[in-house]
Protein backbone atom coordinates (compact mmCIF):
# COMPACT_ATOMS: atom_id res chain seq x y z
CA UNK A 1 0.00 0.00 0.00
CA UNK A 2 1.52 3.55 -0.62
CA UNK A 3 0.47 5.43 2.64
CA UNK A 4 0.53 8.87 1.47
CA UNK A 5 -1.23 8.31 -1.55
CA UNK A 6 -4.12 6.48 0.30
CA UNK A 7 -4.00 8.85 2.99
CA UNK A 8 -4.78 11.79 0.31
CA UNK A 9 -7.22 9.92 -0.97
CA UNK A 10 -8.58 9.69 2.41
CA UNK A 11 -8.51 13.06 3.39
CA UNK A 12 -10.18 14.52 0.03
CA UNK A 13 -13.10 11.67 0.76
CA UNK A 14 -13.50 13.56 4.10
CA UNK A 15 -14.00 17.08 2.46
CA UNK A 16 -16.38 15.67 0.15
CA UNK A 17 -18.21 15.08 3.31
CA UNK A 18 -17.70 18.21 5.21
CA UNK A 19 -18.63 20.24 1.76
CA UNK A 20 -21.71 18.14 1.44
CA UNK A 21 -22.73 18.79 5.34
CA UNK A 22 -22.14 22.27 5.05
CA UNK A 23 -25.10 24.68 5.44
CA UNK A 24 -25.74 26.58 2.32
CA UNK A 25 -24.71 29.97 2.29
CA UNK A 26 -28.09 32.14 2.37
CA UNK A 27 -30.53 34.34 4.23
CA UNK A 28 -30.06 37.28 6.64
CA UNK A 29 -27.67 35.12 8.67
CA UNK A 30 -25.75 33.91 5.59
CA UNK A 31 -22.13 35.46 7.08
CA UNK A 32 -22.13 32.58 9.93
CA UNK A 33 -22.16 29.65 7.14
CA UNK A 34 -19.63 31.90 5.30
CA UNK A 35 -17.47 31.73 8.50
CA UNK A 36 -18.01 27.75 9.31
CA UNK A 37 -17.02 27.36 5.70
CA UNK A 38 -14.08 29.20 6.02
CA UNK A 39 -12.70 27.54 8.97
CA UNK A 40 -14.03 24.32 8.24
CA UNK A 41 -12.73 24.18 4.68
CA UNK A 42 -9.23 25.92 5.73
CA UNK A 43 -7.65 22.23 5.48
CA UNK A 44 -6.10 20.61 8.55
CA UNK A 45 -5.06 16.68 8.48
CA UNK A 46 -8.50 15.61 9.15
CA UNK A 47 -7.27 13.58 11.73
CA UNK A 48 -10.22 12.92 13.37
CA UNK A 49 -12.58 11.61 10.85
CA UNK A 50 -9.94 9.89 9.13
CA UNK A 51 -9.84 7.16 12.79
CA UNK A 52 -13.37 7.12 12.75
CA UNK A 53 -13.72 5.94 9.30
CA UNK A 54 -10.80 3.61 10.33
CA UNK A 55 -11.99 2.35 13.58
CA UNK A 56 -15.59 1.78 11.52
CA UNK A 57 -14.07 -0.23 8.82
CA UNK A 58 -11.51 -1.92 11.53
CA UNK A 59 -14.96 -3.70 12.90
CA UNK A 60 -16.49 -4.34 9.52
CA UNK A 61 -18.01 -1.14 8.98
CA UNK A 62 -20.15 -0.92 5.84
CA UNK A 63 -21.78 2.26 4.16
CA UNK A 64 -22.38 5.71 4.32
CA UNK A 65 -23.83 5.51 8.13
CA UNK A 66 -20.44 7.07 9.56
CA UNK A 67 -20.46 10.03 7.61
CA UNK A 68 -22.96 12.70 9.38
CA UNK A 69 -20.68 11.98 12.42
CA UNK A 70 -17.34 12.27 10.68
CA UNK A 71 -18.67 15.81 10.11
CA UNK A 72 -19.74 16.70 13.45
CA UNK A 73 -16.37 15.18 14.99
CA UNK A 74 -14.51 18.02 12.65
CA UNK A 75 -16.85 20.15 12.69
CA UNK A 76 -16.31 20.30 16.43
CA UNK A 77 -12.38 20.15 16.28
CA UNK A 78 -12.90 23.24 14.26
CA UNK A 79 -14.67 25.37 16.41
CA UNK A 80 -12.53 24.46 19.41
CA UNK A 81 -9.24 25.94 16.81
CA UNK A 82 -11.57 29.00 16.40
CA UNK A 83 -12.82 29.72 19.76
CA UNK A 84 -8.77 28.99 21.24
CA UNK A 85 -7.42 31.40 18.98
CA UNK A 86 -10.02 34.65 19.80
CA UNK A 87 -8.52 36.88 21.90
CA UNK A 88 -9.58 36.43 25.14
CA UNK A 89 -7.71 32.87 24.61
CA UNK A 90 -4.45 32.12 22.68
CA UNK A 91 -5.26 35.61 20.46
CA UNK A 92 -3.55 33.92 17.01
CA UNK A 93 -3.33 35.30 14.19
CA UNK A 94 -2.93 32.44 11.69
CA UNK A 95 -4.33 28.88 11.89
CA UNK A 96 -4.14 26.36 9.20
CA UNK A 97 -2.20 28.35 7.23
CA UNK A 98 -4.25 31.23 7.02
CA UNK A 99 -5.64 34.17 9.09
CA UNK A 100 -7.86 33.08 11.52
CA UNK A 101 -11.44 32.76 11.78
CA UNK A 102 -11.85 36.27 13.78
CA UNK A 103 -9.14 38.07 12.13
CA UNK A 104 -11.24 37.77 8.89
CA UNK A 105 -14.90 37.96 10.33
CA UNK A 106 -14.11 40.22 13.50
CA UNK A 107 -14.34 38.84 17.12
CA UNK A 108 -18.07 38.69 17.48
CA UNK A 109 -18.46 36.40 14.51
CA UNK A 110 -15.41 34.65 15.32
CA UNK A 111 -17.53 33.87 18.59
CA UNK A 112 -20.41 32.87 17.15
CA UNK A 113 -18.82 31.02 13.93
CA UNK A 114 -17.43 28.37 16.58
CA UNK A 115 -20.82 27.96 18.31
CA UNK A 116 -22.29 27.43 15.05
CA UNK A 117 -20.17 24.75 14.43
CA UNK A 118 -20.73 22.96 17.88
CA UNK A 119 -23.94 22.94 17.30
CA UNK A 120 -24.48 22.38 13.15
CA UNK A 121 -22.23 19.09 14.70
CA UNK A 122 -24.88 17.72 16.57
CA UNK A 123 -27.66 18.67 14.02
CA UNK A 124 -25.17 17.02 11.76
CA UNK A 125 -24.70 13.96 13.76
CA UNK A 126 -28.77 14.02 14.63
CA UNK A 127 -29.36 13.48 10.65
CA UNK A 128 -28.55 10.23 11.00
CA UNK A 129 -32.04 9.09 12.51
CA UNK A 130 -33.32 10.09 9.17
CA UNK A 131 -31.03 7.22 7.75
CA UNK A 132 -33.03 3.97 7.31
CA UNK A 133 -29.52 2.42 7.32
CA UNK A 134 -28.89 3.36 10.64
CA UNK A 135 -29.84 1.76 13.67
CA UNK A 136 -31.40 4.85 16.22
CA UNK A 137 -29.40 2.70 19.35
CA UNK A 138 -26.50 2.67 17.72
CA UNK A 139 -26.91 6.49 16.79
CA UNK A 140 -28.27 7.58 20.22
CA UNK A 141 -25.18 5.76 21.71
CA UNK A 142 -22.82 7.65 19.64
CA UNK A 143 -24.00 10.89 19.98
CA UNK A 144 -24.08 10.38 23.82
CA UNK A 145 -19.99 9.91 23.27
CA UNK A 146 -19.73 12.63 21.19
CA UNK A 147 -21.58 14.99 23.83
CA UNK A 148 -19.62 13.84 26.87
CA UNK A 149 -16.00 14.08 25.53
CA UNK A 150 -16.39 17.35 23.62
CA UNK A 151 -18.44 18.40 26.97
CA UNK A 152 -17.28 19.41 30.58
CA UNK A 153 -15.89 16.06 31.21
CA UNK A 154 -13.85 16.24 28.46
CA UNK A 155 -12.76 19.02 25.72
CA UNK A 156 -13.69 21.88 27.22
CA UNK A 157 -13.23 20.20 30.68
CA UNK A 158 -9.89 20.43 29.57
CA UNK A 159 -9.65 23.92 28.18
CA UNK A 160 -10.74 25.40 31.32
CA UNK A 161 -7.73 23.54 33.67
CA UNK A 162 -5.76 24.87 30.79
CA UNK A 163 -6.56 28.01 30.44
CA UNK A 164 -6.72 28.16 34.07
CA UNK A 165 -3.65 27.30 34.84
CA UNK A 166 -1.49 29.36 32.51
CA UNK A 167 1.29 31.55 33.51
CA UNK A 168 2.43 29.63 36.61
CA UNK A 169 3.69 26.08 36.93
CA UNK A 170 1.58 23.11 37.23
CA UNK A 171 2.16 19.40 38.11
CA UNK A 172 2.83 16.50 36.40
CA UNK A 173 -0.64 15.26 37.43
CA UNK A 174 -2.54 18.33 36.14
CA UNK A 175 -0.82 18.71 32.79
CA UNK A 176 -1.67 14.59 32.35
CA UNK A 177 -5.69 15.41 33.30
CA UNK A 178 -5.32 18.38 31.31
CA UNK A 179 -4.08 16.63 28.10
CA UNK A 180 -6.40 13.30 28.60
CA UNK A 181 -9.52 15.82 28.14
CA UNK A 182 -8.32 18.98 26.02
CA UNK A 183 -6.77 16.50 23.02
CA UNK A 184 -7.35 12.84 24.31
CA UNK A 185 -11.23 13.07 24.71
CA UNK A 186 -12.12 13.40 21.18
CA UNK A 187 -9.78 11.18 19.25
CA UNK A 188 -11.31 8.74 21.65
CA UNK A 189 -14.59 9.27 20.66
CA UNK A 190 -13.65 9.23 17.28
CA UNK A 191 -12.35 5.57 17.55
CA UNK A 192 -15.06 4.53 19.78
CA UNK A 193 -18.18 6.13 17.66
CA UNK A 194 -16.28 4.28 14.45
CA UNK A 195 -16.42 1.02 16.35
CA UNK A 196 -20.09 1.63 18.07
CA UNK A 197 -21.65 2.21 14.37
CA UNK A 198 -19.58 -0.88 12.90
CA UNK A 199 -22.21 -3.01 15.84
CA UNK A 200 -18.63 -3.35 17.53
CA UNK A 201 -19.64 -4.43 21.19
CA UNK A 202 -18.73 -3.03 24.46
CA UNK A 203 -14.83 -4.03 25.36
CA UNK A 204 -14.06 -3.39 21.91
CA UNK A 205 -15.38 0.01 22.46
CA UNK A 206 -13.39 0.00 25.30
CA UNK A 207 -10.50 -1.11 24.00
CA UNK A 208 -10.56 1.65 21.27
CA UNK A 209 -11.13 4.58 23.58
CA UNK A 210 -7.79 2.99 25.42
CA UNK A 211 -6.02 3.44 22.51
CA UNK A 212 -7.43 6.64 21.57
CA UNK A 213 -6.33 7.81 24.99
CA UNK A 214 -2.61 6.70 24.39
CA UNK A 215 -2.61 8.46 21.13
CA UNK A 216 -4.44 11.58 22.54
CA UNK A 217 -1.54 11.83 24.71
CA UNK A 218 1.55 10.80 21.92
CA UNK A 219 -0.40 13.20 19.85
CA UNK A 220 -0.58 16.10 22.53
CA UNK A 221 3.14 15.48 23.36
CA UNK A 222 4.15 15.95 19.95
CA UNK A 223 2.09 19.33 19.45
CA UNK A 224 4.38 20.24 22.23
CA UNK A 225 7.36 19.37 20.71
CA UNK A 226 6.66 20.74 17.26
CA UNK A 227 5.74 24.43 19.02
CA UNK A 228 9.79 24.56 20.19
CA UNK A 229 11.06 22.23 17.61
CA UNK A 230 8.56 22.92 14.16
CA UNK A 231 8.49 26.07 11.88
CA UNK A 232 5.33 28.55 10.93
CA UNK A 233 5.27 27.34 7.19
CA UNK A 234 4.63 23.91 8.01
CA UNK A 235 2.64 24.25 11.07
CA UNK A 236 0.41 26.89 8.88
CA UNK A 237 0.22 28.70 13.04
CA UNK A 238 2.38 30.43 14.94
CA UNK A 239 5.38 28.45 16.67
CA UNK A 240 6.59 29.11 20.97
CA UNK A 241 2.76 29.87 21.34
CA UNK A 242 3.79 27.93 24.87
CA UNK A 243 6.13 30.38 26.22
CA UNK A 244 4.22 33.26 24.86
CA UNK A 245 1.25 31.96 27.23
CA UNK A 246 3.46 30.64 29.52
CA UNK A 247 2.05 27.23 29.70
CA UNK A 248 3.49 24.26 31.72
CA UNK A 249 3.97 21.64 28.68
CA UNK A 250 5.41 18.14 28.38
CA UNK A 251 8.56 19.74 27.02
CA UNK A 252 9.49 21.96 29.83
CA UNK A 253 8.31 19.21 32.01
CA UNK A 254 10.46 16.35 31.08
CA UNK A 255 12.78 17.97 28.39
CA UNK A 256 12.76 17.15 24.94
CA UNK A 257 14.57 14.42 24.92
CA UNK A 258 12.08 12.14 26.95
CA UNK A 259 9.04 13.75 25.26
CA UNK A 260 10.37 12.50 21.81
CA UNK A 261 10.86 8.86 23.47
CA UNK A 262 7.62 8.76 24.93
CA UNK A 263 5.45 9.79 21.92
CA UNK A 264 7.09 6.90 20.44
CA UNK A 265 6.33 4.58 23.63
CA UNK A 266 2.85 5.85 23.73
CA UNK A 267 1.95 4.99 19.97
CA UNK A 268 3.74 1.04 20.24
CA UNK A 269 1.66 0.54 22.85
CA UNK A 270 -1.05 1.91 21.64
CA UNK A 271 -0.32 -0.23 17.98
CA UNK A 272 0.21 -3.49 20.11
CA UNK A 273 -3.35 -2.90 21.49
CA UNK A 274 -4.26 -2.20 18.11
CA UNK A 275 -3.12 -5.67 16.47
CA UNK A 276 -5.27 -7.63 18.80
CA UNK A 277 -7.74 -6.81 16.50
CA UNK A 278 -8.15 -8.43 12.82
CA UNK A 279 -7.59 -5.41 10.51
CA UNK A 280 -8.66 -5.35 7.00
CA UNK A 281 -5.31 -3.53 5.72
CA UNK A 282 -2.23 -1.65 7.47
CA UNK A 283 -3.01 1.88 6.74
CA UNK A 284 -4.33 2.35 10.50
CA UNK A 285 -1.76 1.71 12.24
CA UNK A 286 0.81 3.19 9.45
CA UNK A 287 -1.81 6.70 10.62
CA UNK A 288 -0.64 6.09 14.61
CA UNK A 289 2.99 5.68 13.44
CA UNK A 290 2.78 8.37 10.58
CA UNK A 291 2.03 10.56 13.93
CA UNK A 292 5.08 10.19 16.02
CA UNK A 293 7.40 12.07 13.42
CA UNK A 294 4.98 14.81 12.00
CA UNK A 295 5.98 18.24 11.18
CA UNK A 296 2.70 19.22 11.18
C1 LIG B 1 -12.07 26.36 23.13
C2 LIG B 1 -13.59 24.59 24.13
C3 LIG B 1 -12.32 24.96 23.57
C4 LIG B 1 -11.40 24.00 23.47
C5 LIG B 1 -10.13 24.21 22.91
C6 LIG B 1 -8.64 21.68 21.21
C7 LIG B 1 -8.43 22.90 22.00
C8 LIG B 1 -9.25 23.03 23.16
C9 LIG B 1 -7.61 23.92 21.68
C10 LIG B 1 -6.84 23.99 20.43
C11 LIG B 1 -5.39 24.13 20.68
C12 LIG B 1 -4.72 22.86 21.04
C13 LIG B 1 -3.25 22.85 21.16
C14 LIG B 1 -5.43 21.80 21.24
C15 LIG B 1 -4.91 20.49 21.57
C16 LIG B 1 -5.30 19.54 20.52
C17 LIG B 1 -4.56 19.84 19.27
C18 LIG B 1 -3.12 19.50 19.20
C19 LIG B 1 -5.21 20.42 18.28
C20 LIG B 1 -4.68 20.63 16.95
O1 LIG B 1 -5.19 19.57 16.20
P1 LIG B 1 -4.63 19.17 14.78
O2 LIG B 1 -3.13 19.22 14.80
O3 LIG B 1 -5.16 20.39 13.90
O4 LIG B 1 -5.28 17.91 14.37
P2 LIG B 1 -5.54 20.39 12.35
O5 LIG B 1 -5.47 21.85 11.96
O6 LIG B 1 -4.56 19.54 11.59
O7 LIG B 1 -6.94 19.86 12.25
Amino acid sequence: MNFSEERNKRTAYIESILQRYLPPAEGYQKIIMEAMEYSLMAGGKRLRPMLMWETFRLFGGQGRKIEPFMAAIEMIHTYSLVHDDLPAMDNDEYRRGRKTTHIVYGEDMGILAGDALLNYAFETACSAFDDEETDPVQAGRALQILARKAGIYGMIGGQVVDVKESGHAVSGETLDFIYRLKTSALIESSMMIGAVLAGADKDQVSAMEKIGEKIGLAFQIQDDILDVTGNEEDLGKPVHSDEKNEKTTYVTWKGLEKAREDVARMTEEAVKELRRFDAPDDFLEQLLVSLVGRKK
